[in-house]
């Protein structure tokens, strides 16, 4: 019998799990069949104990899969603490009906957000106030940062201390070029955006990886378009922090505030407390759950 050794999954790639060991090395694994016995599956993010079956080419199975502080759907991980949603600024144009669906899924999964804009040498600062209006009470802390001229890095690696963060977001917006500045040992390929907004040097897989100080973070492939979580159409106005101090102040019980007269969250709206933009984006997600709902 081999060595056993514990470490984390930093990367699944066609059935093999890429292994750091506490010593630092990585070493590739195999899940044993018990595993698929069991209907688990390993997870990026997952702490396993492995067994190795060849130290020179650093080769080994993954025996055990120790218990899991939480587990995410989406991205499909483990152990992960929070995530650091990215939008780019400008270039490509931040579609913010995606991060509200973002913001939704995630606080579904109880982990807790950061919204990040990168690409800020790109809008001037009426636009980037603009932004914090829209997200000012959403939950979520909101940053900006350029990897360009490294604004906003430092605050980046002070939310990152000593958690395991996703990183998360829409291709091109500069996932793979804030790994590179947090962690110039990743080397990750980076992409010139393309006509259709698209990174070149496309992230393909989710990895982990260590920055020192107890953290790490995971880089994950862009994505365009995000299922809602299987939520009741009743249920969702309770991810919009925003509604939160005019509920229950409605004409009606249970209002949901959508068509329903006297409604204070709709005057609240109007009034301008709360960001139009943000309830758009409300709407939008509550008439999507209601067509999901006939079939
Ligand atoms: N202007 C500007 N461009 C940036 C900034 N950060 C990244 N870029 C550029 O944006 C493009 C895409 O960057 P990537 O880091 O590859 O984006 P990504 O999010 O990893 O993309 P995927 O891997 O496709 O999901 C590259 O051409 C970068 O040079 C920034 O702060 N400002
Ligand atoms: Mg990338
Ligand atoms: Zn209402």
């Amino acid at each position: 019998m081999g060595i056993n050794m514990q470490g984390k999954i930093i990367k699944g790639i066609a059935g093999f799990y890429y292994v750091h060991a506490k010593a630092g090395d990585v070493y590739e694994c195999k899940a044993k069949g018990v595993f698929r016995n069991r209907k688990i599956k390993p997870l990026v993010g997952d702490n396993v104990e492995i067994e190795i079956i060849n130290q020179e080419e650093l080769k080994g199975n993954i025996i055990d899969i120790l218990p899991r502080k939480n587990e995410l759907i989406r991205p499909a991980s483990a152990n992960i603490d929070q995530a650091m949603v990215i939008f780019a600024a400008a270039n490509p144009q931040p579609n913010l009906n995606l991060l509200d669906r973002f913001l939704v899924m995630m606080d579904y999964q109880n982990v807790s957000t950061i919204i990040c804009f990168n690409k800020q040498d790109l809008i001037s600062h009426e636009e980037q106030e603009e932004f914090k209006r829209i997200y000012a009470d959403c939950g979520c802390e909101i940053i900006f940062t350029s990897t360009y001229d490294n604004s906003g890095i430092e605050q980046v690696h002070e939310i990152l201390k000593g958690k395991t963060t996703v990183l998360a977001g829409p291709s091109g917006v500069g996932k793979s070029s804030l790994t590179n500045i947090i962690m110039p040992e990743a080397n990750m390929e980076t992409g010139v955006v393309s006509r259709i907004g698209r990174g070149r040097h496309t992230t393909r897989h989710s990895e982990i990886f260590y920055v020192g100080d107890n953290s790490y973070i995971m880089d994950t492939p862009g994505f365009t378009s995000l299922m809602l979580p299987e939520l009741e159409t009743e249920t969702l106005r309770f991810y919009f922090p925003e509604f939160e101090e005019f509920e229950g102040t409605c004409r009606f019980n249970g209002c949901v505030h959508i068509n329903e007269p006297d409604c204070s969250v709709k005057t609240a709206v109007s009034a301008g407390k709360i960001h139009k933009m943000r309830y758009q984006s409300y709407t939008t997600m509550y008439q999507e759950l209601k067509e999901q709902k006939k079939y």
